[in-house]
């Protein structure tokens, strides 16, 4: 594991010009963009425009999308988590300029979207914070994140996808049942959508 080495944050104008002039190539593996993550911390103040908040549900607001990536800003509150998901066949990487938030992830025993069925096994448990981004581990793309209740902070976190996705399959774990969702975005470039759906 690498430590940062960072001497100052950078506006998020800065990360998505950095982003779009990764080679394509390097967001088909994980350690690009994990690296370039790390190296290049976000100032929480140029987040502004893109930061809604629901007493509900995390939101999604989607910042830069090109045929490559898309980078949203993920605003949790404090006890707010996603489901159990993945993200298959794409690259994952996350970033937590604000708060810090638990990632879970799991292994899949057995999946069958087809009858809604599934089986996981909880592995690794990791902490993001501003200093330590992650990468979704291609090999075993289904994780949960969370800020926990009693952290009782909210959490903004930065999400790179390669390539952009609008569905995924979520789990429960506790049921052991499995179906396909479509995502959708509270705000997309600092203007709200009507009308969001939320999964
Ligand atoms: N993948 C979820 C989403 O795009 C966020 S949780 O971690 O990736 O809504
Ligand atoms: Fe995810």
């Amino acid at each position: 594991m690498s430590i940062a080495v960072s001497s100052r944050l950078y506006t998020v104008q800065e990360l998505v010009a950095g982003l779009r002039a990764l080679p394509e190539a390097g967001f088909d593996i994980t350690e690009p963009v994990r690296a370039f993550l790390e190296a290049h911390p976000v100032d929480p103040v140029t987040l502004a425009p893109y930061l809604t908040w629901d007493a509900q549900h995390y939101t999604r607001n989607l910042i830069d999308r090109t045929s490559i990536y898309e980078l949203m800003a993920i605003c949790w509150s404090a006890g707010q988590s996603s489901s159990v998901h993945n993200h298959k066949n794409q690259n994952c990487w996350m970033a937590v300029p604000v708060g810090r938030l638990m990632v879970q992830n799991y292994r899949v025993e057995l999946e069958d979207v087809a009858t809604g069925v599934c089986s996981l096994e909880p592995t690794d448990l990791i902490e993001m914070n501003p200093g330590a981004p992650a990468a979704v581990n291609p090999q075993e793309p289904v994780h949960k994140v969370m800020n926990p209740r009693e952290w009782n902070d909210p959490a903004v976190s930065l999400h790179i996808y390669s390539r952009p996705f609008d569905t995924c399959i979520v789990y429960s774990y506790e049921q052991g049942t499995c179906g396909e969702i479509k995502l959708h975005f509270n705000t997309e470039y600092g203007l709200p959508l009507k009308q969001p759906l939320m999964h």
